[in-house]
């Protein structure tokens, strides 16, 4: 794995109406042909992602979206496309051009300031515009916010758009160890390799830790299940903290010393990716679920064969085994996420090791509004094997 994925980048959302430019300024900023660039509308149907370096930023997905004011067929399924990239926009660039009506692109702002969005606002296509500067005053005056001057043609621009951009980063990267391991410690890491999993690769969470445990000054070790007690032999002292998977956590937990601290690789995604505190609370709903329940399953791949398997067989079984055969069990997949989640009665979202934390987030905030509870799928196995008041948070 060279590049970072995409679920460890900041999303910067471009938007704004057909031919405004939105294509051209990613192509601009990259200097590479990304987004296919054309003066008929509806040339982007469904958003790009188009993964950079920003200075300051560092690793970014920049998203081109369909236009704003798409009146075609599919312009309204091209509308909840461009909403679901919304809820995982860290930063927004909203395109302005010469125009009396900006009732569009004000509409989209006002969704992306309810979803907190960072935004920058644009004026595009300088170059073959009369009179930039009262457009910019207009739209400084209309949005409040100063807006860059942009030629995807000359360049203009382009340095103060990257500027502006790395001035919109609010949170620190976040570690997902935070808390429980410092530098110079020795971490076990317990990591049975599923026979399913695709031979000559491990999967992106333990990928991801481990990766941090080095950069941390940690020493890591692995192991599978079967080898975890010589493992621990082969150690002059316990391991501080030791990372295992929730299928084997009860295995791990009786034998693990008792100075080691243990928590699993899920808790670990949770807490970096959503909101632990919420899937914890959420979990409980678990042992209120009846027979007349609904239970709605989100996964964020589409095709991830051991994801599937947790998603689709082995938590359906669990849940059933637990509250009746009668219970109702909704699964999703990809960026299908209902619109309206009021008739459930608990959601259970995968690790979303491709999301972002803001699309993640966002999840978790519609969740709340419906007032139904969520989870995730370490948490909701930890509650179903009767093992989370023994997982560290
Ligand atoms: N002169 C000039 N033309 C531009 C600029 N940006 C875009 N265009 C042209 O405007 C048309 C629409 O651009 P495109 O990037 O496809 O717009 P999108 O629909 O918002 O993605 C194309 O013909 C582009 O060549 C610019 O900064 N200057
Ligand atoms: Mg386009």
């Amino acid at each position: 794995m060279t590049q970072t994925p995409s679920s460890q980048r900041l999303h910067i959302g471009f938007y704004g109406r057909c031919n405004s430019g939105k294509s051209s300024l990613i192509n601009a900023l990259t200097g590479q042909q990304v987004a296919l660039v054309s003066n008929v509308a509806g040339t982007t149907t469904d958003p790009v992602n188009k993964p950079m370096e920003l200075p300051d930023l560092g690793a970014v997905t920049l998203v081109d979206t369909p236009g704003l004011d798409d009146n075609t067929a599919l312009g309204a399924e091209r509308m909840r496309a461009t909403r679901r990239v919304m809820d995982r926009t860290d930063i927004a660039v909203v395109l302005f051009t010469d125009s009396d009506d900006w009732s569009v692109e004000l509409a989209v702002m006002e969704e992306l300031r309810r979803r907190e969005v960072a935004v920058v606002t644009v004026v595009a296509g300088c170059d073959q515009v009369e009179d930039t500067e009262s457009i910019a005053a207009r739209v400084e005056q209309t949005t409040k916010i100063i807006p860059v001057c942009t030629s995807a043609l000359t360049g203009q621009g382009l340095e103060e758009l990257r500027r502006r951009l790395a001035a919109c980063r609010v949170e620190e990267p976040r570690l997902l160890t935070e808390g429980f391991c410092e530098a110079g410690d020795t971490v076990l890491l317990v990591m049975p390799q599923d026979k399913q999993a695709p031979k000559g690769r491990l999967i992106q969470p333990q990928v991801q830790t481990l990766r941090e445990l080095l950069d941390r000054g940690c020493r890591a070790m692995c192991c599978t299940t079967e080898d975890m007690a010589s493992a621990l032999g082969a150690l002059a002292e316990p391991p501080r903290l030791i990372i295992t998977d929730s299928q084997v956590f009860d295995t791990v937990w009786k034998m693990k010393p008792e100075e080691s601290r243990l928590t699993s690789f899920s808790v670990l995604m949770a807490r970096y990716k959503g909101d632990i505190g919420e899937f914890v609370e959420g979990a409980k709903m678990i042992g209120a679920l009846t027979e007349k329940s609904r239970v709605l399953i989100a996964e964020a791949c589409t095709h991830a064969p051991q994801n599937e398997d947790i998603g689709r067989v082995k938590l359906p079984q669990m849940l059933r085994r637990k509250v009746g055969e009668d219970l109702t069990i909704d699964v999703v997949g990809g960026a299908d996420f209902p619109d309206d989640l009021s008739s459930y009665d608990l959601i259970i979202h995968c690790g979303a090791c491709m999301f972002n934390r803001r699309h993640v987030m966002s999840r978790v905030a519609r969740a709340k509004a419906a007032e139904v509870p969520i989870t995730n799928y370490g948490v909701a196995i930890a509650a179903l094997t009767g093992i989370l008041n023994k997982i560290e948070f």
